[in-house]
């Protein structure tokens, strides 16, 4: 095994992000170069959280559009991880992030329903009033037992980490993640066994019923 390939036992560190889009409206000046049938202008994003560097452990960023866009598959490979295109229609969007390989981490996939037309209470004012579009969500990319060298990386290199991240190193163990697997399965075990009752339950409620409507 290299240096820094070993994993670090009991420890979970998290990096909070935030994917989505924004979207406006296309106005009368619209360049010649766009499409007549294209209503809007919109950008997908995946980014750091208060301005925060993702690119120190993100490598690569993959943003699967419709297929009804020429090159379909975007692969943005540094920041801003981000892919800017107008069109017509909304369509889900899939966002896969790959880790920089000193930290041995599976890629992961994300989806986003990408927004156009303003949606919520206010969406008839908003739409009267060509305003963008937002959506998106708030989600952390979670490493149980890191290698060395991830760890490295989000806590030791200059400006990686704030100190309220701090409070983002929390336990983690196989054996308390077995504990929480044990507790999950004997719950499961009770709605099944409460779900069976219930079931007998109501057969029965339904032939005294059944019985007492052929009398
Ligand atoms: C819909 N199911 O019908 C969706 C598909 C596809 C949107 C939306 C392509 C622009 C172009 C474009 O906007 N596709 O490349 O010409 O609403």
């Amino acid at each position: 095994m290299s240096s820094g390939s070993k994993r670090l036992k009991n420890l979970q560190i998290c990096r909070p992000f935030v994917f989505g889009n924004m979207a406006v409206p296309l106005k009368e000046d619209r360049s010649p170069d766009i499409p007549t049938d294209h209503t809007h202008s919109w950008t997908v994003f995946l980014k750091g959280v208060n301005g925060d560097d993702l690119s120190s452990f993100v490598k690569r960023v993959v943003f699967k559009l419709h297929e009804t866009y020429a090159n379909s598959t975007r692969s943005i490979e540094e920041p801003p991880f981000e892919v800017t295109e107008t069109g017509w229609g909304e369509f889900e969007i899939s966002i896969r992030v790959y880790f920089v390989p000193e930290a041995s981490e599976k890629n992961v996939v994300m989806y986003h329903h990408l927004k156009l037309h303003p949606y919520g209470p206010e969406a008839e004012q908003q739409k009267t009033n060509g305003a963008t579009v937002t959506s998106m969500q708030y989600d952390e990319f979670v490493f149980n037992e890191p290698t060395e060298s991830l760890f490295e990386i989000l806590t030791k290199k200059p400006g990686a980490v704030l100190p309220s991240q701090k409070s983002m190193l929390v336990p983690f163990s196989v054996e308390s993640e077995n504990e929480e697997l044990d507790r999950l399965s004997d719950a499961h075990a009770k709605v099944q066994a409460n779900i069976r009752r219930l079931t007998e339950r109501i057969h029965v409620l339904e032939q005294e019923n059944a019985a007492l409507q052929s009398l």
